[in-house]
């Protein structure tokens, strides 16, 4: 068996069938093999960035790694903001990258470069098959590799005379390894502050926003007075009817340290204590007052299910219905508004939908106004490398088996990252709802050149780096041109129509909301 078929036969015995792709020549054997060895769900992507943005989104959804396949260095490069991110939000991804044959590469041809190199910037583990004969078990490891808790970046090297060569054998798929156990001596130390102090704050992320450490989290909450609260960043939130109505640390400063500055110790469920994304003249780079004392309940690889049940039981915390969210709201009228578009979406969103957000500065009252929604899970930029909302959106619906529906919460600069990714949706025919928020600007970065403090306006030459217009950008023929229906909508009435009508279809759909 060659290198090529060995590998795939190895990738689906482990669990790995959906392969996002963007090939090249020293790829084709693989390709090749996708063809004679049946059971691997092919998805292409026409830009890097967009398949290792699906494979991050898969594994949100599906919690087991895809694998990504990508043409040498340069392929590999154009995906790395999404791995960055992929990597931020812990996801699961094997990577196959293919390469220049051993025999090749000392003649330099032209997409020769440091695959390695650019591989170990992003990845947990990193390899290079030497021979088919090895393929088997590098592929077994780089499997057991993503799928540690909660999931890693692995990436496989294949040069294309391993892929060709004979004398492959199918690795024997290993079981997946546990998470490192909870620390009982945080429990404890949780368990007494909790007891004795009521100026305790439980900051959850990871794992720890999903609904079953909801239930545990609200328990305790609910026994002790702690108050709860989420990461800003996070991955994969479970929220609406059922679950915590809970609130991320915020984005700026000001308004962090007013959420969470009174509170003289937080308690860590796979969270870090909150920072700034980015450092400001004289402003300290701390989210929370330098007096704060910090506990780790869990790490970020530990499982936020154990540590939180294991502090409930000690606690004796009884069991305790999560409140309910109260009406569910009414879609809004008028002029688009970011209070406006999160209740029409809370008005209207579908059961069990998935939300994947990069609406950037539209976004700040989504979650106010969308508790009261049914069921849904929502999924945000992990790492800030903007232009993963669409492919994140592409690969959770392939997750879903396209029995969701996955809204597309999406800024204007950032989806001209990925556009691309609204070809795939098109072709694979999947249930996406891109709300695509028109404000023809960087508008986040009128805001920072002042906080910076680069200057109180900035001049034309600045602005015209801060500016989409001139020409504007059409959403509608930019869908329409890939195979995706879209429409424009200017008011709020428009667009709740277009998310009814939207929804009840099984293909895409965008949605171009001027804003
Ligand atoms: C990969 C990457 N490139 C550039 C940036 C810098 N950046 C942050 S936000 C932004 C513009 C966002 O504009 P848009 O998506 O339209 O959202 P808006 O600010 O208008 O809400 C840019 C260029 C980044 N974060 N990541």
């Amino acid at each position: 068996m060659n290198g090529a078929k060995t590998l795939v036969s190895t990738l689906l015995a482990s669990g790995v069938d959906t392969c996002f792709a963007n090939p090249g020549t020293s790829e084709m054997h693989f390709v090749a093999a996708l063809d004679e060895i049946p059971g691997m769900k092919c998805v292409l992507g026409l830009q890097e960035n967009v398949v290792t943005g699906m494979a991050d989104g898969y594994f949100r959804i599906a919690r087991k790694p895809a694998c990504t396949l990508l043409h040498c260095g340069p392929g590999f490069a154009n995906g790395m903001a999404n791995l960055h991110n992929a990597r931020r939000a812990r996801s699961g991804i094997v990577n196959i990258v293919g390469d220049q044959a051993t025999f090749h590469r000392p003649f330099d041809p032209p997409l020769t470069s440091d695959t390695t190199g650019m591989a170990q910037t992003v990845s947990a583990w990193v390899r290079t098959s030497a021979r088919a004969s090895d393929l088997g078990r590098d592929a077994v490891e780089a499997v057991s590799a993503a799928r540690t808790f909660p999931g890693q970046i692995a990436t496989l090297i294949l040069p294309a005379d391993v892929s060709w060569g004979e004398g492959g054998v199918v690795g024997t798929p290993t079981v997946p390894g546990q998470p490192p156990p909870i620390d009982s001596g945080a429990v404890d130390g949780a368990a007494k502050m909790l007891r004795d102090r009521r100026d305790v704050l439980i900051l959850l992320a990871g794992h720890g926003v999903l609904a079953e450490a909801q239930h545990f989290a609200w328990r305790i909450a609910r026994a002790t007075g702690a108050k709860l609260m989420a990461d800003f960043v996070n991955p994969h939130l479970a929220r609406g009817r059922g679950r915590l109505q809970i609130e991320r640390v915020p984005y700026t400063r000001a308004e962090a340290i007013e959420a969470i500055g009174k509170f003289r110790h937080v308690i860590l469920v796979n969270a870090r204590p909150p920072v700034a994304f980015f450092a400001y003249p004289d402003v300290p780079s701390i989210h929370y007052e330098s007096d704060t004392q910090f506990h780790v309940l869990s790490r970020p690889d530990q499982d936020p299910v154990e540590a939180l049940r294991a502090l409930a039981t000690l606690l004796d915390a009884p069991d305790a219905e999560i409140p309910d969210a109260g009406p569910r709201p009414e879609p809004a009228s008028g002029v688009p508004s970011p209070e406006g578009l999160a209740q029409t979406l809370g008005a209207l969103m579908p059961e069990n939908a998935i939300v994947s957000e990069e609406s950037v500065t539209y976004g700040k009252h989504f979650y106010r106004f969308t508790h009261g929604a049914p069921a849904h899970d929502w999924l945000h930029l992990a790492g800030g490398a903007i232009g993963d909302g669409m492919p994140v959106a592409t690969g959770a619906a392939i997750a879903a088996r396209k029995q969701r529906r996955v809204i597309n919460l999406q800024a204007d600069g950032s989806a001209m990252y990925s556009l691309q990714s609204l070809w795939t949706q098109a072709r694979e025919q999947l249930p996406v709802t891109t709300i695509l928020l028109n404000n023809g600007r960087y508008d986040i970065l009128l805001g920072e050149y002042k906080k910076v403090g680069a200057g109180a306006t900035p001049g034309e030459n600045a602005m015209s780096m801060l500016d989409l217009g001139n020409p504007s950008l059409d959403w509608v023929r930019l869908a329409e041109g890939m195979g995706v229906e879209a429409c424009r909508a200017t008011t709020l009435e428009q667009c709740a129509d277009l998310m009814r009508r939207s929804f009840s279809k099984s293909g895409p759909f965008l949605i171009e909301l001027m804003v």
